[in-house]
């Protein structure tokens, strides 16, 4: 009998919602969810590789427990019953040594964390962080110094808009079904896309107006815009006005940053820069300068998406249709958001090892998932305290961050490592327990809320039941918190979290039934911001911000010039491409068919005096590493920089496929978690210079 089942796209960060189709137990396909609006029930490339991720036999397969010294490879097979009591026994031992804040999670973010968070509550520690350090952090804290509001306060409504600009942001590469859907379509009805790069990326190739930019000045850019605007009156007078606290100290700060000034530092016409800001003036108050997602690049990235959420506002973007309209959360709707898992335990008194929020200098910071590689710092130094316990939950430090064996290097005092992963990782190889999760057609999930003109609540349900001895996040959690006596938390089903989840909101998980999905709000709500929207001292969007001035962090920075690279030399740029995430889809059977090395992009004239050919093998090295890789020899890369596509270059005997194919961007940063951003808290990853030699 052939039945459809509701899920949650798990193939990356974004989680789409999706459905499949079963027959007898089987899956048979695999689409995005039709009643979620913008997916028009598509998955890209990676979602609809779902099906060969389940099939793939090389994952781990059953939990392990590591016999040799750590990286070595050695395992023993464990039972779950045996390896939840390995590691629920590692960390009773650590808590009652050094303290339940010895013991430190981290994962890649998203919507599905508050089960483990519980736990992690209900042994007492602080010290949960995310990724993003190595992501989007920069974003983050630019939106919190200007609006008082995170990053996902705002939403992007691209399906209004009429002029989006994509500075660092390669959409139709880097993907977000939604968001590719959206912007096609207003496209269509005469959308402008700007595109600022490095080089000519898919996006670059849809946009309107492209500027190859020189790598590491968008933030002279940006300046440049503002100071257009503000200087020739093209700013959203009604808006500023009401919402702006400071207008005159960004008036002042901006006096020197002329459009001939950037024209120097960035290679784009002065010219051009000028007719851009008077075609986002036209097109205001629809439009969307991005802040940037994967900004954790430069020493001044913050600065970059500063000032892009500088030029949203003086635009009037926010809060508009067609720009970045405030989120509707089920509150806005004036419902009930589903019951929080972590309120089973309350929050540990202990301040947080990464010093967020409290220590001098980091006080400007989100606590709420903190800086993982400051955590890592601690684990090294022992300061402020030790840090004796790390599970690393979805997530692969040894490839998010720079440099594997310095950071290998930070965590020898670790006396427990852990690895919750579907997949191999540098890092499940090197810890000393992998609990091997269900891929998302094998599990099941907790609720999540999708915030949004129109807010839903979603729900992931099994597909098919695992193939292997693997188990849902749900699953391995609530069997550690039975294992050390956390009862609250240690539910027997997912049917009873569900229960305890909905209790309040008038719903039943019947109501998921239908849609995979239950809709809050009726048709897209665009709200005004009001005295409550931002959460400045002021109440109003601050150019100078007092919580960074504290921190001795400058709000309106004088821009410095990035270095040029050394003779011989060319800067480190990376990114994403359609049919990979990360580096966890390059063993993936059906994504690996489809792209089985990356590339390393470098500008035609370089290639020229360098006697280096389109398609030829050529040796990339840093100080310290060194690898081999086919060239792509383009006019449309920037002379200063080469670029790579990031998640190659893996090395374990157990990804036959993906193994000694390409390299490694991230190997080539040598101790480049130490270059981190004080104001914005980013690693700076694309700091580094690289050679690129022939090849014998
Ligand atoms: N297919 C696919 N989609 C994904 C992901 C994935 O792994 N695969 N991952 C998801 C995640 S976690 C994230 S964070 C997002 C990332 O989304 P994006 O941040 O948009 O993705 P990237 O490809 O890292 O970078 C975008 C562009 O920045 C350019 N760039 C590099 N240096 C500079 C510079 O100095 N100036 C300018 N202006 N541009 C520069 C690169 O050439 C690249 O084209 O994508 C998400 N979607
Ligand atoms: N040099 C360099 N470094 C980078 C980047 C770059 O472009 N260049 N990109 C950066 C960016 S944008 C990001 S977001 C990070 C990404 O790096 P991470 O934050 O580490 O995230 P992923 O690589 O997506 O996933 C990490 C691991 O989690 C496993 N996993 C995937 N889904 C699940 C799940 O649902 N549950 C569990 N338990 N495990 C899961 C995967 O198999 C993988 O081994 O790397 C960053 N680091
Ligand atoms: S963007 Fe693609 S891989 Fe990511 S959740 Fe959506 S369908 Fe899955
Ligand atoms: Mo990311």
């Amino acid at each position: 009998m052939k039945k459809t089942v509701y899920g949650i796209c798990g193939m990356c960060t974004v989680r789409c919602p999706m459905m499949s189709v079963v027959e007898d137990g089987n899956l048979v396909t695999i689409h995005g969810n039709p009643h979620a609006g913008g997916i028009k029930g598509a998955l890209c490339a990676r979602g609809a590789a779902g099906m060969a991720l389940v099939n793939d036999d090389e994952r781990p397969q059953f939990p392990m427990i590591r016999v040799g010294a750590r990286g070595e490879g050695k395992w023993r097979r464990a039972t779950w019953d045996e390896a939840l009591t390995y590691v629920a026994e590692k960390l009773s031992k650590i808590k009652a040594e050094h303290g339940a804040k010895s013991i430190l999670l981290s994962d890649r973010g998203g919507p599905f964390r508050e089960i483990y968070r519980a736990f992690l509550r209900g042994l007492g520690t602080p010290n949960y962080c995310n990724h993003d350090a190595a992501c989007a952090r920069n974003v983050q804290h630019a939106a919190l110094s200007v609006f008082g509001f995170g990053r996902k306060t705002v939403s992007y409504d691209l399906k209004n808009c009429k002029h989006v600009v994509l500075q660092t942001r390669n959409i139709f590469e880097a993907i977000n079904v939604k968001e590719v859907n959206d912007l096609l379509d207003a496209k269509a009805t005469g959308c402008k896309i700007t595109c600022i790069d490095v080089r000519a990326s898919v996006t670059a190739a849809k946009a309107d107006n492209f500027f190859l930019i020189r790598p590491g000045t968008d933030y002279a850019f940006n300046l440049a815009v503002i100071h257009e605007l503000v200087t020739k009156g093209l700013y959203n007078k009604e808006f500023v006005e009401k919402w702006f606290h400071d207008l005159e100290a960004l008036t002042t700060f901006i006096a020197p940053y002329t459009p001939a000034w950037a024209e120097a530092e960035t290679g784009v016409p002065a010219a051009s820069i000028e007719k851009l800001a008077v075609q986002l003036s036209t097109a205001a108050p629809s439009v969307i300068w991005h802040p940037g997602w994967m900004t954790a690049r430069y020493s001044d990235s913050f600065y970059m998406s500063r000032t892009a959420y500088i030029i949203n506002a003086l635009l009037g973007a926010i809060g508009a249709k067609g720009g970045l309209p405030l989120a509707n959360g089920p509150g806005d709707v004036g419902k009930k958001g589903v019951k929080d898992l972590m309120a089973i335990y309350p929050k540990p008194e202990d301040k947080r090892v990464d010093g967020v929020g409290w220590m001098e200098e980091r006080t400007h910071f989100d606590a709420g998932p903190g800086l993982v590689n400051l955590a890592y710092e601690a684990i090294a130094t022992g300061k402020p305290y030790p840090i004796k316990a790390y599970i690393a939950h979805r997530h692969d430090p040894l490839m998010a961050f720079p440099d594997t064996k310095d950071v290998k290097s930070l965590w020898e005092k670790l006396d427990l490592l852990v690895s919750v992963t579907f997949s191999w990782s540098d890092t499940a190889w090197h810890a000393d327990v992998v609990l091997p999760l269900s891929p998302y057609l094998e599990r099941e999930s907790t609720i999540a809320t999708k915030k949004g003109g129109n807010p839903y609540f979603f729900v992931r349900r099994r597909t098919v039941e695992p193939r292997f001895d693997t188990k849902a996040e749900w699953e391995i959690y609530c069997g550690l918190a039975k294992k050390m006596g956390l009862d609250k938390l240690a539910f027997d089903s997912i049917e009873d979290i569900w229960k305890y989840q909905l209790d309040g909101t008038g719903y039943s998980i019947e109501d998921f039934d239908k849609t995979g999905m239950v809709t809050l709000g009726s048709g897209a709500l665009c709200r005004e911001p009001d005295e409550k929207t931002f959460k400045t001292p002021s109440g109003k969007i601050e150019m100078v911000c007092a919580k960074l001035e504290k921190d001795g962090v400058p709000s309106l920075a004088p821009y410095v010039s990035p270095e040029r690279p050394p003779e011989g030399k060319y800067r480190i740029t990376f990114g994403r491409c359609g049919v990979h995430t990360q580096g966890h889809t390059v063993n993936n059977p059906l994504l690996n068919s489809q792209m089985s090395e990356n590339l390393v992009w470098i500008n035609s004239d370089m290639a020229a005096k360098l006697g280096v050919s389109d398609g030829q093998y050529v040796e990339v090295a840093s100080p310290g590493h060194s690898g081999r890789i086919k060239a792509f020899v383009t006019p449309f890369m920037h002379p200063e920089a080469v670029f790579m596509v990031h998640g190659f270059g893996h090395t374990l005997p157990v990804e036959s496929r993906a193994r000694g194919k390409g390299v490694a961007d991230n190997e080539l940063m040598p101790q480049g978690i130490r270059k981190w951003d004080k104001g914005g808290g980013a690693i700076a990853m694309q700091e580094h210079f690289v050679e690129i030699r022939t090849a014998s």
